[in-house]
């Protein structure tokens, strides 16, 4: 059987990565089948190209994965590939809570033949030969045994083929760079960014995540071992092809266990096998001096944190005080002495924002190094603490957001401010930190480093503004760099300066991983 993996886009960015699952699935499935992935990021598609794709080439299942903020796509995507005959099968954190939308069981249309609760690796060989058989069943759930659930070790895990697998659609080069850049130092004919994980599972149960349900609160991780292996395979693929890879740890907090993850980091030295990383770790973790030396020099260069809010009433709100804003400074500070840098998150519109908390977190970030900072709204994510606690206080405006996706929009009422002020102060929050003199001023501040690493800032910086700023076509492009001329003509100056003065142009080790191509 042929068998497609599809994870739909969003509509609003291009995810610079592609999505584990389908690559975890893809090793699980028994043999004999033929498993095609396509990810609606990299390979857009409509109902009806998604229709014609199945039909042409003989897939005999579907196989669906989604957030909430993309269910809506992945269920018209899996009623037009259901109205051409063929079985569709979803899975993910949103038809885990929502298995009876998915199935047409709470009175509205059936998307889904069958339903993948929970982690998918035990059942999907199932799955698979159930739907072999043609006889799949409605729903799939983990469980052991007798009944209880049983969440999958990850000892055990799959070595996922990245020597083999075609990866042709996740080339963040342009394809008519690609001969000209591979001649470059090491080569750059190929840039991908790919997610591997070493654990799962987080116990801190903030109550907007999904995380601490989903996966449960105790962590499993894979071997360092086998962690070593993968990334191995995946730095010599790079090396045979002329390219450079990065990888995203998406452990949801890599230093959960701050003793294993110095064991694996000493591992991965050992092996001589660092590739560039970007990892989730939140900032009570990064106090220790030692995980931070291991982290960069393990090749570590983003760490992404979710600071939330710099106000310790939101943090406690929401379950997350042990985050504690009078330390992020230092934090940040502990990394960028070792040039690892910070993705900063923030949430707003939280019980405790007034209007203004915008300009009050900018005037904090704008103290710390340069990083990647990010703005999002609170967001009642089905079957999470807040959910439930939103709904029982009758604050759900679109208690069915998902149905018709809105980016950056609310689904309730702040406590001390209006949606419409909430909103607003999202795109302050974008606008005046990806503004021209934001970006100069992040450049400027590196001036005591290499060159490398302010254009490696200024790359991710501009890349990253895709989150908020639609930037996908050559004009909007365009007018981007214009604005920022001033910069980039300042970057390319001293560029070509310094490379007056070698003997010869070797790319700047320090230039590290444009992670941010968002
Ligand atoms: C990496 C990641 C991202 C990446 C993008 C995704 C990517 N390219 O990989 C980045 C960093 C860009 C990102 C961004 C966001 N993310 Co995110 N992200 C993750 C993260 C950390 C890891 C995902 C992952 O690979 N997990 C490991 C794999 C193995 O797990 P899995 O995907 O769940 O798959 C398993 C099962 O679900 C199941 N399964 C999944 N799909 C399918 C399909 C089929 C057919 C079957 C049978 C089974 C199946 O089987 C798999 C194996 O067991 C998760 C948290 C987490 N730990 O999962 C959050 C998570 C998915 N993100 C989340 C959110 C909310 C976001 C943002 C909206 C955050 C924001 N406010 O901006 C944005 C939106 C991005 C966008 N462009 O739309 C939520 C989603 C919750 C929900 N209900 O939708 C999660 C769960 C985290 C959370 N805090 O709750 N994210
Ligand atoms: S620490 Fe991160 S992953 Fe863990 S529950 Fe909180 S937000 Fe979710």
């Amino acid at each position: 059987m042929r068998i497609l993996l599809y994870n739909p886009d969003n509509g609003v960015t291009r995810n610079f990565m592609p999505h584990l699952w389908m690559f975890l699935l893809q090793s699980l499935t028994p043999e004999g089948h033929e498993v095609v992935l396509i990810d609606g990021n990299a390979q857009p598609m409509d109902e009806a190209g998604i229709a014609r794709f199945v039909r042409e080439q003989n897939i005999g299942l579907v196989g669906i994965g989604a957030m909430t903020r993309m269910i809506a796509k992945a269920y018209r995507m899996a009623d037009a590939i259901r109205a051409v005959g063929v079985p569709v099968v979803m899975g993910g954190p949103h038809v885990t809570e929502e298995a009876d939308e998915a199935l047409g069981r709470n009175g509205g249309p059936r998307h889904a033949d069958a339903v993948a609760l929970g982690e998918a690796d035990e059942t999907w060989p199932r799955i698979v030969e159930d739907a072999a058989r043609g006889q799949l069943k409605d729903i799939y759930a983990p469980v052991d045994d007798f009944g209880q659930e049983r969440k999958p070790s990850l000892k055990e895990y799959p070595a996922i083929p990245w020597d083999k697998i075609n990866l042709d659609q996740f080339n963040l080069v342009p394809k008519m760079a690609k001969r000209t850049l591979q001649r470059i130092s090491d080569g750059w004919g190929t840039f991908r960014i790919i997610p591997m994980e070493s654990g799962r599972g987080c116990p801190y149960g903030c109550e907007f995540c999904t995380v601490t349900g989903f996966f449960g609160d105790s962590i499993r991780f894979r071997t360092n071992e086998s962690v070593v292996n993968e990334l191995l395979l995946l730095k010599a693929r790079a090396k045979s092809e002329g390219g450079q890879i990065a990888v995203f740890f998406i452990d949801d907090n890599f230093a959960i266990n701050i003793k294993r993850t110095k064991s694996l980091l000493r591992d991965i030295i050992a092996a001589d096998a660092q590739v560039h990383w970007v990892a989730q770790i939140s900032a009570n973790l990064l106090r220790d001096e030692e995980l931070v030396d291991l982290i960069a020099a393990s090749g570590g260069k983003w760490v992404f944190i979710g600071m939330e809010s710099i106000d310790p009433t939101n943090l406690a709100d929401v379950n997350k005080g042990f985050n504690k804003p009078g330390e992020y400074a230092a934090v940040l500070q502990r990394l960028a002495q070792r040039n690892v840098y910070a993705i900063t998150s923030f949430i707003f519109g939280m019980d405790n924002d007034t209007v203004g908390v915008a300009e009050r977190t900018l005037k904090e970030i704008r103290t710390w190094p340069a990083g990647l900072p990010i703005f999002g709204l609170l967001t009642p994510l089905p079957a999470t603490p807040l959910y439930k606690r939103l709904e029982a206080a009758g604050r759900l405006t679109r208690p069915k957001h998902w149905q018709e996706f809105i980016p950056f929009a609310m689904a309730h009422t702040p406590l001390k401010m209006t949606i419409e002020e909430a909103h607003a102060e999202v795109r302050a929050g974008w606008a005046h930190a990806y503004s021209p003199e934001a970006m100069a001023q992040a450049v400027d501040s590196l001036k005591d480093k290499p060159l490398g690493y302010r254009i490696n800032i200024f790359i991710a910086r501009m890349c990253f503004r895709g989150i908020y700023f639609p930037q996908m076509g050559p004009l909007a492009w365009l007018k981007l760099i214009y604005q920022n001329r001033r910069t980039i003509s300042s970057l390319v100056k001293e560029g070509f300066s310094t490379w007056r003065g070698r003997p010869s142009p070797v790319a700047d080790e320090s230039l590290g991983t444009g992670v941010g191509a968002t």
